[in-house]
């Protein structure tokens, strides 16, 4: 598909997040192109330092980078980068993250420790950042939203919303939230 006639905006957002997050459901579920994978299998020697619990059925993983597009009303243009989120892929963040405008970083709340690396990744790096919590069915529902900022120690004005990686709505909210953010608007304010 290409770019839209409207485009006036052009901007590069990280997907960042732990290990079997969600981020590549992500951008497979928003963007307007056919987004780029490098997905391979998962193997043994992958058991001990990518924990599978809770993603059991995941048969893959991103071993490079996600990459797809999507168009926001006004003419903004996202481009959508996901990276891995683990400490080992540092090197691989600074040159996924250069250039780009924020971070969307995303959570699942049934280890929400797994996130802090991405979070400190991210931070280092100085990017504004939205938090999208994945949730997932088994997802623990007695966090309150005080409790979840708390754990992963957010500003204030740092958006926190819901999504589901599998639904595309869910997924165009938590980037709008980003973006209003980027923008210095108040996400509430314009949803
Ligand atoms: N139930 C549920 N499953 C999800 C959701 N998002 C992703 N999954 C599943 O969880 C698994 C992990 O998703 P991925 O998109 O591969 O995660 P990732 O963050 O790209 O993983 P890596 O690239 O390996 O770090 C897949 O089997 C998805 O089908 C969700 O919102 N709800
Ligand atoms: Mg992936």
């Amino acid at each position: 598909m290409h770019l839209p006639a409207a485009a006036r905006n052009l901007v590069k957002i990280v997907v960042a997040g732990p290990f079997g997050v969600g981020k590549s459901t992500l951008i497979g579920s928003v963007s307007e192109i056919r987004p780029l994978h490098t997905e391979e299998r998962l193997t043994e020697a992958s058991t001990p330092v990518d924990d599978l619990t809770g993603v059991r059925e995941k048969t893959t993983t991103t071993v490079a980078v996600d990459f797809g597009r999507i168009s926001l009303p006004g003419g903004v243009v996202l481009y959508l980068f996901g990276t891995p989120g683990q400490e080992r892929f540092r090197a691989l963040w600074d040159d996924i993250a250069h250039g780009a405008l924020g971070a969307l970083v995303l959570v699942d709340t049934r280890r929400v420790d797994a996130s802090f690396d991405a979070l400190g990744l991210v931070e280092e790096s100085g990017l504004p950042y939205a938090v999208a919590l994945n949730t997932f069915p088994d997802a623990p529902r007695h966090h309150s939203s005080e409790q979840l900022r708390a754990a992963l120690d957010l500003a204030p004005e740092t958006p926190m919303v819901t999504c589901d990686a599998r639904d595309p709505e869910s997924c165009v909210d938590a980037l709008l939230a980003l973006f209003h953010h980027l923008l210095g608007h108040d996400s509430t304010e314009h949803p």
